[in-house]
Parts: C-alpha cells; sequence; structure tokens
C-alpha cells in the first residue's frame, strides 16, 4: 500500500464550493446522486482531470454540465473525469448497500437506523469526492424514504422543507451554510425521539438543542443534555467561542467504532457517551459523558470552523480539543483530580506508545493507513504540548494566542506550524526551538540533583530524549518545568519557579537554605516528561505528607511505591529492606486515611497503587508476571497492615446517602480502594463486604465496584452476583458490556478461560465494536492474564485479531499494538508475543492491521 508523506502535499487543484446531494434511502441499499460545483483553483497546479476519491463503490452513472460522460475512468477506486474548461457541474450517481456495510465507515445501518461516520475518509464510501479536509464545501441535501421506518431525518445545517413524498415516502431538505470538509458530512434516518430543550447564546441568539436516542433510552438523556449545555457555556466564557446554527443535535448509535464524531451540527454519538442514569451508569461513565459531549461541541471552534489542512495535522484539532475538553472538567469538578487522571490516561497510554514500535510525533511524517493515527500520541500528547505553551505564557496571553489563531484561520484548513505562529503572536511566545515537541517522537528523560553548599542549593537538570523509529538522533527540547524547595525543618516552601530546560544541561541556584532542602519539581505535570531524581524514600515521605502541589503529592507517593517494587521485581530486595519500604509504604497511606484536609476523591487518588503497566513501563525488561505478585503482595501487606482503617473507611463511606455531588462521589470512590485493598489483605472479609455492598447498593458505582472485586476472587458470592448482574440488566447492551469486561479484567486466576468462554456467550457478537471492546480490550489490559506464560492470551488476540479484520479492520487493527510490546518483556514470553505477530504478517489483512502489524515487528 501507499506511503502517504506529509513533504508531499499539494493543495487540490479545482475547488468545491457547493455540493447538492440526493438520497434515496434503505437499509439494504440506498441511492446517491452528487451534483459538483467545481472550478479551478489558482493557488494549485494545473490539472486537465479530476480525481475524485472512492471506495468499494461504483458509479452508475456520470455527467458533465449535465451531459452524460463517457470518457471517464477509474484508477483503484478513485474516479477521473477529464475537464477542460474553468468552471463545471459535476454529477455522479452511487448506489451504497448500508446493511452489508460491517466496517461503520461511510453510510451503515446500526439498530434499523442509517447512519454516517466519514472522518477520516469515510466520505468516499458514500459518493466520488476529492475526500481531503482542505477540500471546503457548502452542503444541499435532500433525503427521501419510507415514513414508518426513518420518520426522522437528519442532516447538517438547518432543515428548510419537509413533506410527504410518493406513497409512504417522505422527505426533509438540510442546508449546510458553513463550508465544511466532507469528513464533517453527515446523515441520520430512523425512529429516534429527542431529549429536546434550547440554549440563548452570549449574544442572545436561541438554539434549539436536541439529543436524539431510541424510546426507551430517553430517561437517561439528562445528563449529556446538561453537559451540552454546560460546554457551550463554557467556550463563550473562557475561550470566547459562540454556537453559529440555530440547531444543534446529537444522535446516540449503538455501533460506533469510536467515542463520538463532530460533524457540523449533527453529532453522531456512541451510546456509550451519551446515556447514564445512576442504576445503570458508574460516576466514571458521568464523567465520561461530560468529558466526550464537551469535546465533540468544542471542536465546532477548534475542528470545523477551522480544520486541518490535511491529516498529519490531526493534532491541530485533536490534540487543542482535548486540553480545551480536559479544562472544561477541571471547572466542572476537582482540578487536581482531574489532573492526576488525565496524566495517568498519558502515561499508561501515550509513555507505552511514545517507547514502542508504534512511536510518531504528534505532527506525524508518513502514514499508510490515517484510521491508525487517531492515537493517544496525537490527542493526549498534542494536548500536553499546547498545554506546555499555556503554562509558559500565563492563562491570559494564552487566550490572546487562541483568539488570534481563530480570527486569522476562521474558514480555513490549517496547520499546526499556523497555531504556533498565532502562539508566537498572539501569546508573545518564542517558539523556535519549541516546535521540536511537534517533529520529534519519545518522552523526554529529565535527570534531576540537588547539591546543597553552604546556604546554596543548586539543582541540576539535563534531560535526553530517546530514539524512537526513525529518529535515531534527538535534539534537546525546551521543557517548562515548575518546580520549589522545601525546607526540611520548617516545612516551608520556597517561592514556585518555571524553568524552561532548553539544552542538555542546566543548573538553577537558589539562596537561603542552611540545609539540604527537599525539591518538588514538575509541579502540576507541567511537562509531559519522566523524571529521574535523586530523592531519598524519607524526601519522598515529606513530599506526600506536605507537598502542597496535589499532582506534586501524589507524584511522590506513586514513586515511593514504583522504587520499592522495582526493586522487589529486579530481585535487589532483603527481607529488612522489603519490610522497611513497606512500612513507609504504609505510614504514607496511613496519613493520607488519617488527613482531614483532604478530600475524599483525592484521597482516592492517593491511595491508588500504580499500574502494573506502570510499573512494567519504568523497567527496561519486565516480567508481567513478577510485576503482577509483587504488586498484589504489596497490596496484601497494606490491606493487612491496614484493615482496621480500611474497613472504617468503607463503614464510613457507606454511611453516606447516594447523590451525584462531590462528597458523596468521593466516598463511592474510596470505598471501592477499601474493598481493593481488603480483597487482597484478607480475601474472606472483602468477599462478605463486597456481597453486602453489591446486594445493598443503590447504585451502578457501588454495584460495579462490588462485582469487581468479587470477580476477582472465588466463591458463591461470585456466581451469585454475576448470574444477578446478568439477569437484572439483560438487554441493556452498555451494562452487559460491564459485565464482559469485569469478567475480563478480572483478577480471578482463571481469568483467561473465563474470557474463551464468553466468547461463545450469545450476546457475544463480532460484530458491535463496544462489545469487543469489552471482553477483548478489557483483556488485553489485564497483564496476569493477556500474559499467560504459554502465549495463549497472546494467540487469543491474534485469533480476534484474524477474525475481526475481515469485518472490522479499524477495530481490529488496534488489538495490534498490546502484542508490539514484546520487545519490552522478557525473552520467554516475547518470543511468544512475536510468533503471533508473525503468523499476522503472513496473513491476508486489511492496509489497517497490515502497517500496524509491520511496524510492531519492524
Ligand atoms: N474526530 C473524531 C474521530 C473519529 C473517528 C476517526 C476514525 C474512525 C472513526 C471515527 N469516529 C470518530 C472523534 C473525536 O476525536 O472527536
Ligand atoms: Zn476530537
Amino acid at each position: 500500500p501507499a506511503l502517504f508523506r506529509r513533504k508531499d502535499y499539494r493543495p487540490f487543484p479545482w475547488l468545491v464550493p457547493e455540493v447538492a446531494m440526493d438520497f434515496a434511502l434503505g437499509l439494504e441499499r440506498t441511492d446517491v446522486t452528487t451534483v459538483l460545483r467545481v472550478a479551478r483553483n489558482p493557488a494549485a497546479e494545473h490539472a486537465d482531470t479530476i480525481r475524485l476519491n472512492g471506495d468499494e463503490i461504483e458509479p452508475a452513472g456520470v455527467w458533465v454540465d449535465d451531459e452524460p460522460a463517457s470518457d471517464w475512468r477509474m484508477d483503484g477506486g478513485d474516479l477521473i473525469i477529464p475537464l477542460s474548461g474553468d468552471a463545471h457541474d459535476i454529477r455522479v450517481d452511487t448506489v451504497v448497500a448500508p446493511s452489508a456495510n460491517t466496517k461503520l465507515m461511510g453510510l451503515y445501518a446500526s439498530d434499523g437506523m442509517l447512519c454516517t461516520q466519514c472522518e477520516s475518509e469515510g466520505f468516499r464510501r458514500i459518493t466520488f469526492f476529492p475526500d481531503r479536509p482542505d477540500v471546503l464545501s457548502t452542503y444541499r441535501v435532500r433525503m427521501a424514504g419510507p415514513k414508518a421506518q426513518f420518520p426522522v431525518l437528519l442532516c447538517n445545517g438547518n432543515l428548510e422543507a419537509e413533506g410527504a413524498g410518493e406513497g409512504d415516502h417522505h422527505f426533509a431538505e438540510w442546508h449546510d451554510p458553513w463550508p465544511k470538509p466532507s469528513y464533517l458530512f453527515a446523515l441520520v434516518a430512523g425512529q429516534l425521539v429527542a431529549n429536546s430543550d434550547s440554549f440563548t447564546t452570549m449574544s442572545g441568539r436561541e438554539v434549539a438543542l436536541n439529543i436524539w436516542v431510541r424510546d426507551g433510552d430517553l430517561p437517561r438523556t439528562g445528563h449529556a443534555m446538561e453537559s451540552l449545555k454546560k460546554s457551550m457555556r463554557w467556550d463563550e466564557e473562557v475561550f470566547g467561542r459562540e454556537y453559529d446554527l440555530d440547531l444543534f443535535n446529537v444522535v446516540a448509535v449503538s455501533d460506533f467504532n469510536m467515542g463520538a464524531m463532530e460533524n457540523k451540527g449533527l453529532n453522531v454519538f456512541n451510546t456509550k457517551y451519551v446515556l447514564a442514569d445512576e442504576d445503570t451508569a458508574t460516576d466514571g461513565d458521568f464523567d465520561g459523558i461530560e468529558g466526550v459531549i464537551a469535546h465533540e461541541y468544542f471542536h465546532n471552534w477548534s475542528g470545523n470552523r477551522v480544520t486541518c489542512r490535511d491529516w498529519f495535522q490531526l493534532s491541530l484539532k485533536e490534540g487543542f480539543t482535548v486540553l480545551r475538553d480536559q479544562l472544561f472538567s477541571q471547572d466542572m469538578g476537582s482540578a487536581p483530580v482531574k489532573r492526576i487522571e488525565d496524566v495517568r490516561v498519558l502515561r499508561g497510554v501515550q509513555f507505552p506508545e511514545d517507547s514502542g514500535p508504534l512511536a510518531h510525533p504528534i505532527r506525524p511524517d508518513s502514514y499508510k493507513e490515517i484510521s491508525n493515527f487517531y492515537t493517544s500520541t496525537i490527542y493526549n500528547k498534542g494536548a500536553e504540548v499546547i498545554r506546555m505553551m499555556r503554562t509558559m505564557a500565563g492563562e491570559q496571553r494564552f487566550r490572546q494566542g487562541t483568539d488570534l489563531y481563530f480570527e486569522r484561520h476562521d474558514g480555513e484548513a490549517a496547520t499546526c506550524e499556523d497555531f504556533v505562529r498565532a502562539m508566537e503572536d498572539g501569546a508573545g511566545l518564542d517558539l523556535g526551538q519549541f516546535r521540536l515537541w511537534y517533529e520529534q517522537a519519545g518522552t523526554p528523560r529529565v535527570i534531576a540533583r540537588l547539591e546543597h553548599d553552604g546556604t546554596t542549593a543548586k539543582v541540576h537538570l539535563s534531560q535526553e530524549v530517546p530514539a524512537t523509529p526513525g529518529q535515531p538522533h534527538k535534539r534537546p527540547m525546551p521543557i517548562p518545568l515548575k518546580l520549589a524547595l522545601f525546607d526540611r525543618d520548617t516545612y516551608e516552601r520556597g517561592e514556585e519557579q518555571l524553568v524552561v530546560l532548553d539544552e542538555a544541561q542546566k543548573t538553577i541556584a537558589f539562596g537561603g537554605f542552611a540545609e539540604t532542602p527537599v525539591l518538588s519539581i514538575n509541579r502540576g505535570f507541567s511537562a509531559p516528561v519522566t523524571i529521574a531524581r535523586e530523592a531519598s524514600r524519607d524526601d519522598l515521605v515529606f513530599l506526600a505528607a506536605r507537598d502542597d502541589d496535589p499532582f506534586a503529592r501524589y507524584e511522590a507517593l506513586q514513586e515511593l511505591v514504583v522504587r520499592q517494587l522495582k526493586d522487589a521485581v529486579e530481585g535487589k530486595l532483603d527481607s529488612e529492606a522489603r519490610d522497611k519500604g513497606e512500612l513507609a509504604i504504609g505510614d504514607a497511606l496511613s496519613a493520607v486515611l488519617a488527613d482531614g484536609n483532604l478530600d475524599d476523591s483525592m484521597r482516592g487518588e492517593l491511595l491508588l497503587l500504580p499500574s502494573e503497566g506502570y510499573i512494567a513501563e519504568t523497567l527496561a525488561v519486565a516480567d508481567p508476571a513478577r510485576i503482577h505478585a509483587e504488586r498484589r503482595g504489596l497490596r496484601a501487606v497494606l490491606g493487612r497492615m491496614l484493615e482496621a482503617e480500611f474497613v472504617a473507611l468503607h463503614d464510613r463511606a457507606s454511611a453516606v446517602p447516594f447523590s451525584l455531588d462531590a462528597e458523596a462521589r468521593g466516598a463511592r470512590k474510596v470505598k471501592a480502594q477499601a474493598l481493593v485493598y481488603l480483597a487482597d489483605g484478607n480475601p474472606e472479609r472483602s468477599a462478605e463486604m463486597a456481597f453486602a455492598q453489591y446486594q445493598g447498593a443503590d447504585n451502578m458505582t457501588d454495584r460495579q465496584s462490588a462485582l469487581m472485586v468479587l470477580t476477582g476472587l472465588d466463591g458463591v458470592e461470585r456466581t451469585n452476583a454475576l448470574i444477578d448482574f446478568y439477569n437484572r440488566y439483560q438487554g441493556n447492551a452498555l451494562v452487559i458490556d460491564k459485565w464482559f469486561a469485569l469478567q475480563a479484567s478480572s483478577m480471578h486466576p482463571h481469568c483467561l478461560e473465563h474470557v474463551k468462554a464468553l466468547a461463545g456467550h450469545r450476546d457475544f457478537t463480532l460484530k458491535n465494536p463496544n462489545r469487543v471492546r469489552s471482553l477483548y480490550m478489557a483483556f488485553a489490559a489485564n497483564p496476569h492474564a493477556f500474559h499467560a506464560a504459554d502465549g495463549e492470551g497472546y494467540r487469543m488476540i491474534a485469533n480476534l485479531i484474524l477474525a475481526l479484520d475481515p469485518i472490522n479492520p479499524q477495530t481490529a487493527s488496534r488489538f495490534v499494538p498490546p502484542l508490539g510490546r514484546w520487545r519490552r518483556i522478557e525473552p520467554g514470553r516475547s518470543a511468544l508475543m512475536r510468533e503471533q505477530l508473525e503468523r499476522l504478517a503472513a496473513a491476508d489483512l486489511s492496509r489497517d492491521t497490515a502497517e500496524q502489524v509491520s511496524r510492531s515487528l519492524g
């Protein structure tokens, strides 16, 4: 397959200012007529043909300026039409089969309704078109179909006409006045009902809001609607962005490859990110909905009004929009907790990506299949890169930068370079060297050493940027580090400083310290780097107890645990050192449990042990079985050491009545944590408590956390709770997804066999991405099961990829990265992982999966 290169970008030779489409809708067959008004692009090279992209479609007729054309030809999937004049009308008819479209790209059927997914290259599966983000057009769309089957007909923009058609048919005509790229096109037709509301924008315009769902789901749309209204207000207040149509529609569909899609005026969502009530959704689900609703809404400016010139610029819209949704969620709840959660995602997913065979810069240089680049690097590291600009500029100047960016590029297809330039001009930053963050892959490593002499403390900083595929040598990056020094005796903190480490090494001196102070570094996680600091265990205990930066406090605790587990895994601990370390961690956690100044939500973060994946990431080569055993062993020790405290915490938190407010949510979080520690420390007691919690639960958060603990244990409580949960929620797809996921991510020693059996369950299907992810993604992220010593976990994932690839290549290819970690795993398992990748490489794979497999082996 072809390799697309960023440097090969050329403007499209034709402008397409207007598009008119006509859809005769049917689940089995939909007829599409598309008329493009085209004109020569004065900014591009002359061409005597036009290339219209197509994928798995054929032209049923081609007309140029109302005359049937016969001189067209196909080049692969693309349609090439000779054009001699400066402006033409091109009509192309196509026929598509939505029910047969299992890839869920283009026009497809889901639960009897029709819907579309066009980003990034799905529009070409509906009609022939220059399917690239720099071709912007206004769209006029007529859609018609049987009224009983498709009573609701939706498209982008404003509804201009609707009425009865022939026989039992009806029609609707939509017009979107905002020029947009084809990837933002959307159409939905089906039996839907709406939760309707309205929003008055800052300039006083009334916007009708609808969240469209299946009939029975209406009672679970309230949170999504509230989230939408909050997002609209927040974007006005914080970024000065106002909504620009009279209508904003959101549709929930149950078959969807990703989380949601920001189509202009018609967002399409995975039901998972719309539907919630306390009986069926956890607190985490509620947060997910708020964040994703905000994210898609914010795209209306960062993505739609200003779009991307080409897909290499994907992080321009995704990184920026993730930052915007993160800041929004920080403002809606606890900012420090949200920051810790975001960093956990970054470290759990992006750092491994950045240190593995799939590492790429946030602005990649090449790709074979763009769908493979909707990565944590593009999204989460992209957000961190813009966050660093904000940290360096300060909030106010950052806003001046974003204002200038929107003003300069409104209605355009822009580049990452345009964003950086707007930041330089608007925020007054010099980002010359900072551009390296767009070019270089890999997570920089900062080494910090503190030296004390007389009354001066010197912080010696140095950096290393690791080699990544295709980038053996790196230049030093500008790394903004917030740091502070604490007086060891008085506990007083010196002023926080922002130091930009922009060379290989730098030393910063601080006066006025009679004794060696304690260094707090990368406060607030000011830069997406790893830190190696020469801090003693006492220093970490000090920071874990009193650092006033919540992230730094969390970080100190994490480091304390990571060091202990690393040493244990590497066999460096004799029994005395082990005991000492466990005691220090136990004391630190005990202090967290007793600290009356902490809210429970933050307490829950501090209690969370670093994940097995994160510990593995700190080791050059990891033995997953040893990491698992040591981590669980430590949790068992802590569970026993602090048993009384955890039981008391569970009792106290259980007395808080259900509500969605922060206090009650915090209580549910620590309640779950207490059970998890007790499950390893005293399994019988934990099983009893968990079963009681399960039975008494009046909300999904408590029910799920209890079931999670029970699923990892053996006994009749486990069996009974799983049966009860299934029976109670049978027919509710999103909750049955949880039922699958809980078992696939369980600590049970027979988890792998359970997953095998669940794959044959009558509710399991490869056709629904949520269901596939709930079973197999949960499994692949469950180290003790996935890394079974005989390689059975790897074989199972490879089998899944082979079975899923012909059905849904986008979803299949997302299962390759877990196998791609083979270089960082101990030799026995590493060989078994590689064996499965080679087995995949020998198969006839989609472009998506083939690219990921070959990069993973490469
Ligand atoms: N911009 C959206 C990306 C997306 C997508 C990409 C490929 C295939 C299917 C997809 N569905 C949605 C989502 C977002 O980041 O907002
Ligand atoms: Zn997005």
